[in-house]
């Protein structure tokens, strides 16, 4: 299988097939938002361990560094805006009956993009939830003023995101496991696939018939396994793919 930057006849074959589309994405595909990536250089756990900020025991220990970490991760979040890749996503959906974007991602840029069928798997930077009572609501504002935020009851509040060692939300991973085994395009867009169980996804869907494709512009743990690699950011690969079946819908370009 080698490398490519155009999808292949398969691929689009298979859309225009009607096929289901499910696309699990990462932090790769929020890099051309300006948002940092997690293990890249200059990723956001570079000079600190995910451990130090990303997992229920560093916030118990020190609750307003991790906080002052998420609050910065909120700022940015609100200052990026959606890229070609999400708005690419966005268009593929609108234009088909049956495509889900089953994401890593907590900066809610694909919502923002126009993706109206998502699931996160890893919460949202814009959902908090009370440590004491358990409420969990949303809460867009960039900036929380005094940290770490309280609940009405007096109760410390926490992101909604899952952290290291938690367990994601069950009916959300149900659902993306069952979206996966139905589909017959699996795209995985800009994550590195070491974060599981979301990166069992793929060998989920690749195994129970999906036609599995990476869009990444590097190798991952992925690459091997694919049955397609598009090289590349996915702000340049997304919008051919979106013109590709475009094209093949008889579309005028
Ligand atoms: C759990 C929090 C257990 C929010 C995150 C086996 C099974 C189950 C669990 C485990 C397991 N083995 C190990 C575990 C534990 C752990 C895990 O996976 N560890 C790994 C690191 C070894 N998993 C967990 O703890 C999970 N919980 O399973 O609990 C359990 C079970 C039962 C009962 C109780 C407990 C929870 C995992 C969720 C952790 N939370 N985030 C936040 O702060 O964001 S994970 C974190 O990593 C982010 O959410 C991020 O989404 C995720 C994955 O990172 P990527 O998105 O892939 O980003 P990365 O930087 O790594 O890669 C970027 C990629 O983009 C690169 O490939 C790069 O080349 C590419 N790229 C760059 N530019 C572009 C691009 N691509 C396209 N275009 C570009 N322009
Ligand atoms: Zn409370």
């Amino acid at each position: 299988m080698h490398p490519f930057e155009r999808p292949s006849r398969e691929l689009t074959g298979r859309l225009r097939a009607g096929g289901a589309l499910v696309v699990l994405t990462g932090a790769g595909i929020s890099a051309e938002s300006d948002l940092d990536t997690f293990r890249g250089a200059g990723g956001i756990w570079e000079g600190r361990s995910a451990l130090e900020v990303a997992t229920p025991e560093a916030f118990d220990a020190d609750p307003l560094a991790v906080w002052r970490f998420y609050a910065r991760r909120r700022k940015d979040a609100a200052a990026a805006k959606p890229n070609a890749g999400h708005l690419s996503l966005a268009e593929i959906e609108a234009a088909r009956p049956d495509v889900l974007v089953v994401t890593q991602n907590v900066d809610g840029l694909h919502q923002r993009a126009g993706t109206k069928r998502w699931i996160e798997l890893h919460g949202s930077l814009w959902r908090l939830r009370c440590v004491r009572c358990r409420k969990e609501w949303s809460d867009t504002r960039a900036d929380l003023g005094t940290l770490p935020p309280k609940c009405a009851c007096g109760g410390l509040v926490r992101p909604g995101v899952v952290w290291f060692g938690e367990s994601l939300p069950t009916a959300a991973f149900a659902a993306a496991e069952e979206a996966a085994r139905r589909a017959s395009v699996f795209l995985v867009v800009g994550t590195s696939a070491l974060v599981r169980p979301a990166a069992d996804l793929a060998e989920i869907a690749q195994a129970s018939g999906s036609w599995l494709v990476e869009v990444n512009p590097e190798e991952t743990n992925l690459s091997a396994a694919a049955d397609e690699r598009l090289v590349g950011p996915a702000g340049r690969i997304l919008p051919r793919l979106a013109e590709a079946l475009r094209a093949s819908a008889g579309d005028v370009a």
